[in-house]
């Protein structure tokens, strides 16, 4: 029933909050709003390249919870936890990009450019300074105000191949959109023993050093086609990740992006214009 409604609900509702979006919508109301959020990005990538997995990985929490409303802005308070701190939330990170550029702009245009919008042009900025596609993305995006804890409902890193493609599809994507959009970021049997060796020191308790790990082995702060290689080598740090690459469903589209490194740029960029748009709020609404 819960599928239904939230099936029907993007059929019907989607389609005409869309109407309302249009690339250039600050054109005339605050025309340096898309370049004052390029700046921050750009200076902030400067100092930290990482920024770019950050506000993907934002962009993605954001959107999938409730739409792109900017909801995961919003604060928690004791009486009222909101998705902020959700799990599995515990990788969202760069909230102050999106406060110092929203910041600057309601100096020139107060109360005239939503967060959802920001969030979406920083990411789309950010994925571009990362070897990324460069995509234009419609603008004119609400902001909701409510966030809640339990509707949280995000897929999780043990998921299957199917289990994962049912959430994507629930949101109206594609298995080969899901497949696009993953390519951005206790050791498998299947893993490669090198690999295991280093996480094993990475991640062991012994070890002094900063515990992070990439997803992608091989060039974690651009955006390109290395993830599909590095899981084909059996070099996938997330179990949905690895999956991917053995699923029936999902191997053909995985060796595909493995060998054509352009074919994958036009594909991520469609699939985050798409991801930008999943449940907005436009004209009254928000
Ligand atoms: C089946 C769907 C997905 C699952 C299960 C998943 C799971 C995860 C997990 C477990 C992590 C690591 C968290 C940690 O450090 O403990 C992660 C990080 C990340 N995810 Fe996802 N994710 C999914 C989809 C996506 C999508 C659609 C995007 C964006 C297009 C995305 C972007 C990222 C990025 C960029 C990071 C690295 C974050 C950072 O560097 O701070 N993920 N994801
Ligand atoms: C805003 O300007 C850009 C660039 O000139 C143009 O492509 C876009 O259509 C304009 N949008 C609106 C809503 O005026
Ligand atoms: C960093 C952070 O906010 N972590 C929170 C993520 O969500 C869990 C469960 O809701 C909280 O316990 C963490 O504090």
């Amino acid at each position: 029933m819960k599928m239904i409604t939230i099936f029907l609900g993007f059929v019907f509702l989607l389609p005409l909050g869309l109407g309302n979006l249009k690339v250039g919508f600050y054109n005339s109301t605050c025309p340096r709003a898309e370049s004052i959020v390029h700046q921050v990005v750009q200076s902030r990538f400067q100092a930290d390249r990482s920024i770019t997995t950050a506000l993907l990985c934002m962009h993605f929490h954001e959107c999938f919870v409730r739409g792109c409303d900017a909801s995961i802005l919003i604060d928690s308070t004791d009486s009222n936890p909101l998705k902020k701190p959700a799990a599995p939330n515990l990788t969202v990170r760069g909230f102050e990009i999106i406060d110092e550029a929203k910041k600057i702009i309601e100096a020139s245009c107060p109360s005239m450019v939503s967060c959802a919008d920001i969030i979406t042009l920083a990411t789309r900025y950010a994925v571009f300074l990362a070897g990324g596609p460069s995509y234009d993305v419609a603008t004119g995006r609400r902001d909701g105000i409510i966030s809640a804890r339990d509707e949280v409902n995000l897929p999780g890193p043990t998921f299957s191949v199917s289990q994962a493609q049912r959430a994507f599809a629930a949101k109206g994507f594609t298995l080969t959109e899901m497949v696009t959009l993953l390519g951005t970021g206790a050791p498998d049997r299947s893993m490669d023993p090198s690999l295991i060796m280093k996480l094993k020191v990475t991640c062991g308790a012994s070890s002094s050093s900063d515990p992070t790990v990439s997803l992608d082995q091989s060039t974690p702060s651009i955006v390109d086609n290395k993830f599909y290689s590095e899981i084909l080598a059996k070099r996938g740090i997330l179990q949905i990740d690895q999956e991917l690459t053995v699923d029936k469903s999902s191997m053909a589209i995985v060796a595909k992006f493995g060998l054509d490194a352009n074919g994958i740029r036009q594909s991520f960029a469609n699939a985050m214009v798409k991801m930008s748009n999943v449940g907005v709020l436009t004209g009254n609404a928000g």
